[in-house]
């Protein structure tokens, strides 16, 4: 395993800018064997060939590993998720540009490894076709997951310009395979122009929930994430973030903006209270199409904390379960 932070132990961290770049500077490798152990990996899925829009989430991953800062306490949550949970950097799924089913493959076989592990994945997309294997590899054999979803958009498209496999289609296709209980998935964020009612209507059948952005403003994001939290209750849940549900104003670089979006500051807060309240089968940011350099990119930088929420959560998560046993 590589350590990025080892040249600078005597300060206790690296900097940001310099050495390895590996997620908030967390060792890095690239062998299954030494996954054992670890509480959460990160595996980045660099690929973005079934975009209907603008191209360049393939870049996502990278950006988003620049954007990190180093760990430490959260201020509010007074607590450091790199030292209460065992957190890797499992690299890059081997993508195959312009090969959508082998990127998806291999994709599927990296997470996969994380969880033989016995690990959490966090998934750096990508646009957001990636969520197909992703979620399924966490459903796996284990039978359909919950599903919090934050997007602009249902993604449950039957198809985005005649093509089945899209990033407009992966909840569509997920559910018909039987990896995602309709009753336990919950969409957050809906605003714009697509879908059309059609696929509404092929939702409501199946009984998904839907809040969009006027449930959002008018009942407020605590209680949309509250109501969430108790529809998909103690089993299994995947939660899937398309920055696209932040207004540009906080993620202009992104596949298919949409303008009235939440704000960065909610969606942080809610990624922490669903990560530290519901049990999660994994986790996947999609959608950062970085437009700047490192940390002075706005969305890639969102995308980190979105992270960072996750981890904070989860630390808590691990800390309450500790004290409920004692
Ligand atoms: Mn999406």
């Amino acid at each position: 395993m590589l350590d990025p932070q080892s040249r600078w132990a005597q300060y206790g961290e690296k900097p940001d800018f310099a050495g390895l770049l590996s997620f908030a500077g967390a060792p890095y490798t690239e062998d299954p064997a030494e996954l054992a152990g670890a509480d959460v990996a990160i595996v980045g899925a660099p690929m973005d060939d079934l975009v209907s829009d603008r191209p360049g989430a393939r870049f996502g991953p990278r950006a988003i590993r620049a954007a990190s800062c180093p760990p430490g306490p959260h201020l509010e949550a007074k607590i450091d998720a790199f030292a209460e949970l065992r957190i890797v950097d499992y690299g890059d799924a081997a993508v195959v540009p312009a090969d959508p089913q082998r990127s998806h493959a291999a994709i599927g076989q990296t997470v996969g490894e994380v969880l033989a592990a016995g690990a959490l994945p966090i998934v750096l997309g990508g646009d957001h076709s990636i969520a197909e294997p992703d979620v399924r590899a966490c459903a796996g054999s284990a039978g359909p997951v919950g599903l919090i979803h934050f997007d602009a958009h249902t993604d449950t498209g039957q198809e985005v310009f005649g093509a089945a496999r899209s990033h407009g289609t992966p909840m569509y296709r997920l559910i018909n395979q039987g990896h995602i209980d309709p009753a336990r998935y919950v969409q957050i964020g809906l605003r714009g122009y697509w879908p059309t009612e059609k696929e509404f209507l092929w939702q409501r059948e199946r009984g998904i929930t839907s809040f969009f952005m006027h449930d959002v403003r008018q009942r407020g994001v605590a209680e949309v994430v509250r109501e969430t939290i108790s529809i998909v209750g103690n089993e299994p849940t995947f939660l899937s973030v398309d920055v696209d549900v932040l207004d540009p104003a906080y993620a202009p670089g992104t596949g298919t903006p949409e303008p009235g979006g939440m704000t960065a500051g909610d969606l942080l807060w809610a990624c922490l209270t669903i990560a530290t309240e519901v049990s999660l089968a994994g986790m996947d940011v999609v959608e950062v199409i970085p437009t700047g350099i490192g940390s002075s990119d706005i969305t890639a930088l969102v995308a980190e904390r979105i992270v960072r929420e996750a981890l904070t959560g989860l630390a808590l998560r691990r800390r309450r379960g500790a004290s409920e046993m004692a």
